[in-house]
């Protein structure tokens, strides 16, 4: 079989403030926090006083990602931001912070507000899961802070991350740049994420991309699609897992 340089595989994703080069099964999709707590009334979005209408256009992109790196099997990690049952892992300042309807770990119409096990920390169920997933559950806005995410993402060797979910400017922004100090190139999916506030999704994607990137890269939906559809399956991409 002939196997091609690893580079003349990559595919390019045409991407703001340039071209980004998808590396085959290096490019894990990190779909960051598509809880039902953030996205469906009566969770912790909705105790925080927000819209949780707003952040429904989010889920058809996702999925149609989903979709996308499930068809060519490279990696997949999903993360919920979520507590223990004692709260063990929830610092005071963030339960105490503000005047919410509810706080985290109390008991609203989808059980204790962010903590494992509860229904409304389940991911939303168009995006559930499925096996030989990594799913993460973080205490934290960024998926890095005390978790495990980095070590799992450097054993099957991913150098790239490609990310959807909410919110744009919180727990997604945090998360790309936790990732950017880290030494991973982040491409976000315009499409693909929401918030509570839109012009602070607008101000985050330019954020990312200004200084010539200083975050990472930008794309819509359809640019990661049709670059994906140039792109071969993991397995025939010869990554060294
Ligand atoms: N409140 C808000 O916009 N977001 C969060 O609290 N967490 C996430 O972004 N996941």
């Amino acid at each position: 079989m002939n196997v091609l340089p690893r580079a003349s595989r990559r595919v390019v994703v045409r991407a703001r403030p340039f071209d980004f080069a998808l590396d085959p099964g290096r490019a894990a999709l990190v779909v960051i926090d598509m809880q039902r707590d953030f996205i469906e009334p009566g969770g912790f979005g909705a105790a925080l006083g927000n819209d949780v209408s707003l952040l429904a256009s989010a889920v058809a992109p996702t999925r149609a990602l989903l979709d996308a790196w499930r068809a060519r099997r490279w990696p997949v990690v999903h993360t919920r931001e979520s507590h223990a049952p004692d709260l063990s892992d929830c610092p005071p300042a963030k339960r105490e912070r503000g005047s919410p309807q509810l706080r985290i770990g109390e008991r609203g119409p989808m059980g204790r507000l962010l903590v494992r096990g509860e229904p409304g920390c389940e991911i939303v169920p168009e995006l559930a899961p499925v096996a030989g997933e990594i799913v993460i559950d973080k205490p934290g806005k960024g998926a890095f802070h005390a978790t495990g995410l980095h070590d799992e993402l450097q054993r099957r060797g991913v150098t790239q991350l490609v990310f959807a979910g909410v919110t744009t400017e919180v727990c997604v922004q945090t998360t790309m740049r936790e990732a950017n100090d880290r030494g991973y190139d982040g491409l976000l999916v315009e499409d693909a994420t929401a918030s509570y506030f839109p012009a602070f999704k607008a101000a985050t994607i330019e954020m990312i991309v200004a200084q010539g990137g200083i975050v990472g890269w930008a794309a819509p939906l359809a640019a990661v699609q049709a670059a994906l559809q140039a792109a071969p399956p993991a397995d025939t991409a010869a990554v060294p897992h």
